[in-house]
């Protein structure tokens, strides 16, 4: 069988981080979902799975709840929406609302029940509150269905994570303990597969599909998952399908014109698909402030550019007050002017008159 593995679409996702391109962001997930659904039909996959947060929360707008809705129905398979954090089932939720009626290949499991499929059978394990207790795996009995080839659809952090306490913990070894084939997580947006005891890519985050963050550090894919037979190796495949790519750069200027080479990167990167967040630290020399600048009007080329300007300008020789300090600066100004040591005795001059400038001298 063949397994689309996709989750944390977060539909409904303000963006506002992202200012004026906070609605492009959102429609972005929009067209990722229907590229998805053009890869379920070209790889004419048997069985799709959602492993929770398909919606960011029960606020969703209608409109988006509709689109996704025939997004689904337009799955060439069975599709599992499984509730995350974000989603859970709770009365008069987004899962509650009547477009649901109209998908009949759309399954939304209410109860910890497995459900016979042609391909598989899934054991849902979907959550009924954004803060669970103990792991929703547990449910999952380790001897049914043992001659078909046996999926987990599961949403929360694994065992052992740092700094989630929030969200359920799912058993680091739960494909060995509940005896499934794979099972397919949701919650974390980067995509981490898992091998097993026997070495088999047995448990994955398929991460979202279309990043949310600055920071995560591997999304905007979603897994395609081939299982021949029950017990089966697993041969777990990535693709791509994100419409954004965001990234986070960060350079240190250390000394006058290599803001030069930070330009000509970002001119490289700059695209109307491409979200940035620039980081600048160290040192401004003055005649850096026409980089500085094209920088700045480089944020048109990119479908969104923040700027943090750590740079902090060179305090000038005849800015310090008299004394030591300024006599030493002084010295090396003469020094920098020509001879042996003429490059060093600048370099010693940037730094001098850079620290003398954090001290607030
Ligand atoms: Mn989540």
């Amino acid at each position: 069988m063949k397994l689309l593995h996709t989750a944390d679409w977060q539909i409904g996702m303000k963006a506002a981080q992202l200012g004026a391109a906070a609605a492009q962001a959102r429609a972005a997930r929009l067209e990722t979902a229907r590229r998805i659904a053009e890869l379920a039909r070209q790889e004419r996959v048997d069985l799709a799975v959602l492993a929770g947060d398909t919606f960011e929360n029960h606020a969703v707008a209608l409109d988006d709840v509709g689109q996704i809705a025939r997004i689904l129905a337009g799955f060439p398979c069975p599709v599992v929406v499984l509730a995350g954090n974000h989603d859970p089932l709770v009365s008069g939720g987004v899962w509650d609302l009547p477009v649901w009626r109209g998908c009949p290949n759309v399954h939304i499991p209410r109860l910890e029940a497995p459900l016979e499929l042609e391909a598989c059978v899934v054991f849902p394990c979907p959550l009924r509150s954004r803060w669970g207790t103990g792991d929703p795996t547990g449910w999952i009995p380790a001897a049914q269905y043992e001659d078909r080839i046996r999926i987990g659809v599961a949403h929360g952090a694994l065992e052992g994570s740092p700094n989630e306490e929030q969200t359920p913990y799912i058993a680091a070894d739960a494909p060995v303990q509940r005896r499934l084939d794979y099972l397919a997580l949701g919650h974390w947006h980067s995509t981490r597969v898992y091998r097993g005891p026997d070495g088999a890519e047995r448990m994955a985050y398929s991460g979202t599909p279309e990043p949310t963050s600055f920071g995560e550090d591997d999304s905007g894919n979603v897994l395609l998952v081939e299982i021949d037979a029950p017990g089966a190796a697993p041969r777990v495949r990535r693709a791509r399908v994100a419409g954004l790519r965001w990234m986070r750069e960060e350079y240190e200027i250390c000394q006058s014109g290599a803001l030069a080479a930070t330009l000509a990167k970002l001119e490289q990167l700059a695209s109307p698909e491409t979200v940035a967040e620039l980081r600048l630290h160290g040192a401004l020399y003055p005649e850096d402030l026409d980089t500085l600048e094209a920088i700045r009007q480089l944020a048109g080329r990119f479908l969104f550019l923040r700027i943090d300007d750590g740079l902090r300008p060179l305090l000038r020789l005849e800015d310090l007050s008299e004394g030591p300090l300024r006599e030493a600066a002084r010295r090396l100004h003469e020094m920098a002017k020509d001879g042996q040591q003429a490059a060093e005795a600048r370099l010693a001059l940037e730094t001098l008159l850079s620290l003398a400038k954090g001290a607030g001298a």
